[in-house]
Parts: C-alpha cells; sequence; structure tokens
C-alpha cells in the first residue's frame, strides 16, 4: 500500500488478520508469549477506538494486543493522518510504566516501519464505559485512576525529575502535535464555532449551544484553557483520560491509548476523567446509581490529591537541590505553597471537564453513555441538564473552591429541569 504521507515508508502497509499472524510470528519473543505454533493462534479484530487498528491475538500460552496506526482516522477515511501516534503511545508507556505497572501495561514491542505497538491483552477485563453503561459501578476503580493520574504525572514532572531529563522528554512529547491538534480542535475551539464537524441530536439542544457562544465569560475562559493547556508543561499527560480509554476487571485496572500523550497541565488528565464520570451520571437513570458516581468523583479526587502530595512529602532530599520544592521552607509556608498548587490543578480540571463535557455532546466523537436512556425526552433533558452544568462551571457566577461545591451544583443540574 502506498500514499502520499511522507512518514510512510515503502514498506508500510496495512495490516490484515493474517498479516498480524505473520507478524507476530517474526518476532520470537512475541511468538513464545502466546505458545504454539501460528496456526494454534486465534487473531481477531477488536478496533473500538477512532483512530487505529487493534487486534487481539491468543495461543495456548498468553495473549497480546496488536494495535497499529492508519494513515487516516479509522472512523473517517478522508480526514488523513501520519503514523507517528503509536510512536508517542509506545514512548509514553515507556515513560510511565516504571511508575505505574499496576495500573497500565507494558510496551513489548515497538516497529517503527510498520508503526505497530504490542502490549500484554487484557483479556477478562472490560472497557470501563461499557461497565458503567451496565450499571456496574466498581468504587475501587476511581482511586485507582487517581492514583495513575497522581503517579505517573508526578513522576514525569519537575517535582520529582531534574529539569534536563524534563525538558527532554518535553522536546520528544511536543513532536505529538497531529494529536496535539486534535485535542486543540474538537475540545478547545469548535465547539464554540460554527463547525462542520459539530453535531448534536436533537434541536433542543441548539439554544444552549448558542448561550455558550454567546457568552463572554464562557469564551473568554475557553481561551484560557487553550492557552494553559499549550503553555503549563507540568507533566507528562495521558492526554485522552475518557472512561473508553480504562479496562478493568473491577479489582484490576489498566489505563490504556496513550496515544495523545503530551506534557501539560495536570488538570487537564483529572478533567477529562472527571468530564466522563459527569457525563455518565447524567445518563444514568436511576439515584442509586447517580450517587455512585457522586462517590467516584470524590474518591477519584481524594485519592490523587493524597498520593501526589505523599509524593510530594517524600521528596525532602536529592543530590540534586533543583528538584526540591518547598522542602526546607517552614511547615506552613510549606503546607500553603502545596494546598494553592493542588488548587490550581482543582480550578484546571473543573475547566477541562467542562470542555470535555461540551464536545462530547455537541462537537465530534460522541460517547454512548446516554443510549441507555432510550426515552427520548429524558435523553434530551439530561443532555440539555449535562451542558448547563457545563457551562456554569466555566461561567462560575457563583465560585467553585471545593468539591462540595462543585457536587452541589451537579445535584441542582440534575434536578432542574
Ligand atoms: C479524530 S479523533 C477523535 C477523538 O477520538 C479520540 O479518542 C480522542 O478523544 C479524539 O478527540
Ligand atoms: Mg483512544
Amino acid at each position: 500500500m502506498t500514499t502520499s504521507n511522507p512518514q510512510q515508508t515503502s514498506a508500510y502497509h496495512t495490516l490484515d488478520l493474517e498479516g498480524v499472524r505473520t507478524f507476530i510470528a517474526s518476532l520470537p519473543s512475541i511468538a513464545g508469549r502466546l505458545g504454539g505454533t501460528p496456526e494454534d493462534w486465534h487473531v481477531r479484530e477488536v478496533s473500538d477506538g477512532n483512530l487505529n487498528m487493534v487486534f487481539l491475538a491468543e495461543g495456548p500460552q498468553g495473549g497480546i494486543c496488536l494495535k497499529q496506526a492508519l494513515p487516516h482516522v479509522r472512523v473517517d477515511p478522508t480526514w488523513k493522518m501520519p503514523l507517528d501516534r503509536t510512536f508517542f503511545e509506545a514512548s509514553w508507556l515507556r515513560a510511565i510504566f516504571p511508575h505505574v505497572p499496576d495500573l497500565t501495561t507494558e510496551c513489548l514491542h515497538f516497529d517503527a516501519e510498520q508503526f505497530i505497538l504490542i502490549v500484554p491483552s487484557l483479556s477478562g477485563h472490560t472497557v470501563m464505559r461499557t461497565a458503567l453503561m451496565a450499571g456496574q459501578y466498581h468504587p475501587a476503580v476511581a482511586a485507582q485512576v487517581g492514583d495513575f493520574v497522581a503517579r505517573s504525572t508526578f513522576a514525569t514532572s519537575l517535582l520529582a525529575e531534574p529539569f534536563e531529563r524534563v525538558m527532554d522528554r518535553r522536546i520528544c512529547f511536543a513532536r505529538n502535535q497531529t494529536l496535539t491538534r486534535i485535542t486543540v480542535d474538537l475540545i478547545l475551539i469548535d465547539p464554540y464555532h460554527d463547525h462542520p464537524r459539530n453535531h448534536w441530536a436533537d434541536p433542543q439542544l441548539t439554544p444552549i449551544v448558542a448561550a455558550l457562544r454567546n457568552s463572554p465569560s464562557v469564551l473568554a475562559r475557553i481561551d484560557s484553557l487553550r492557552l494553559h493547556f499549550l503553555s503549563a508543561p507540568q507533566a507528562l499527560l495521558h492526554g485522552d483520560l475518557h472512561t473508553g480509554s480504562i479496562m478493568t476487571n473491577g479489582t484490576d485496572t489498566r489505563i490504556i491509548d496513550g496515544e495523545f500523550a503530551t506534557y501539560g497541565p495536570i488538570g487537564f488528565d483529572a478533567g477529562l476523567f472527571v468530564g466522563n464520570l459527569i457525563l455518565s451520571f447524567f445518563a444514568t437513570p436511576d439515584r442509586a446509581g447517580q450517587a455512585a458516581h457522586l462517590d467516584m468523583i470524590q474518591t477519584f479526587w481524594t485519592s490523587f490529591t493524597k498520593c501526589f502530595l505523599d509524593l510530594w512529602q517524600n521528596r525532602e532530599w536529592a543530590e540534586d537541590r533543583s528538584t526540591l520544592y518547598y522542602a526546607t521552607t517552614d511547615k506552613s509556608t510549606q503546607n500553603f505553597e502545596k494546598s494553592l498548587f493542588i488548587q490550581n490543578i482543582f480550578q484546571d480540571m473543573l475547566g477541562f471537564c467542562a470542555t470535555e463535557i461540551i464536545r462530547r455532546l455537541v462537537g465530534y466523537a460522541h460517547i454512548a453513555d446516554f443510549s441507555v436512556l432510550t426515552d427520548q425526552p429524558t435523553r434530551t433533558t439530561r443532555q440539555k441538564a449535562a451542558l448547563l452544568f457545563a457551562k456554569d462551571c466555566l461561567e462560575q457566577k457563583k465560585p467553585l473552591k471545593s468539591l462540595a461545591d462543585f457536587l452541589e451544583l451537579l445535584y441542582q443540574n440534575l434536578s432542574t429541569p
């Protein structure tokens, strides 16, 4: 297969099922994981996301997951795209895996010619969004995601490493510009303007979209969030931390699909995750399920802050003094500065959470959550409520200073028709 894509070598070709079998057979360490002979392997395509081809291969001894970038968006072949996203996903895994080996998958192999990434398969795990839509709420998962965000961001930030290492990694991930462009356009620009990619199911949402676009404070906040996203390289982000990027069996949870990885504000990852929990909250029919969502948001935030601050607290000494921040100041200054740092992440989280809610309802790449509400008027009412909640978060006419304020606003919007 040849295209005019400059990154694409003539050797690149998109694999089919037999191609996957042959490719794995050429890699002794991967073939050894599966066991048996290539004829014994069960290979199937499980592509689900918007961008790539994904295959699972299972043998008598184990399984792997193989992901290959396409020269276009998988769900829209007219949207051409370079292939390098699997390189960035492999690089992200290699950077964070030592810090979160229990919460993501190991990069077993990356092929720079075929843009193929191989990781262990997660059979027995379910996509978190699918579990939520089935009413399966595992309290441990939100805590694990909080730990994941804390450990992966802390470890790749200036708080943990000499600035030279952080800057080298920033240089690497600053090249992930194709997917960063998608994030900037789809989340932080398009929904606030007319754009052919925007769409929404029910015309009853149109007045709310107009209200978002006509609100000076919303537009100013969106510009501030975009500026912040692009100019605050605090830590290596997952970059697309929605509930479809999380797989769990209720006890074991793995964060996958880090192809959007880039340096940015920590509140972006937190905001996307919480935004998706809130979308699921508004799509949940019953009170008990809704309460479980509030618990998950609280658990996530508590676990994130505790884990992040514990990691910071433990950095009292380092040979390289440039990596120590507020370690030797008096206790009350130290507590003040650290709590200010967390407060800023909290405010970023609220902002990015709102942008994620808006883009998933009226931008591109909608989510399936609301399909569980089979009654159309109820579905529309809930989508309107979610959008209005997001608008309130961006405008903050009444300041949201704490998680309690945030959760109260959430309940208010659920009960206001
Ligand atoms: C063209 S990519 C659209 C969306 O899919 C990915 O999962 C990201 O969420 C991206 O914004
Ligand atoms: Mg993805």
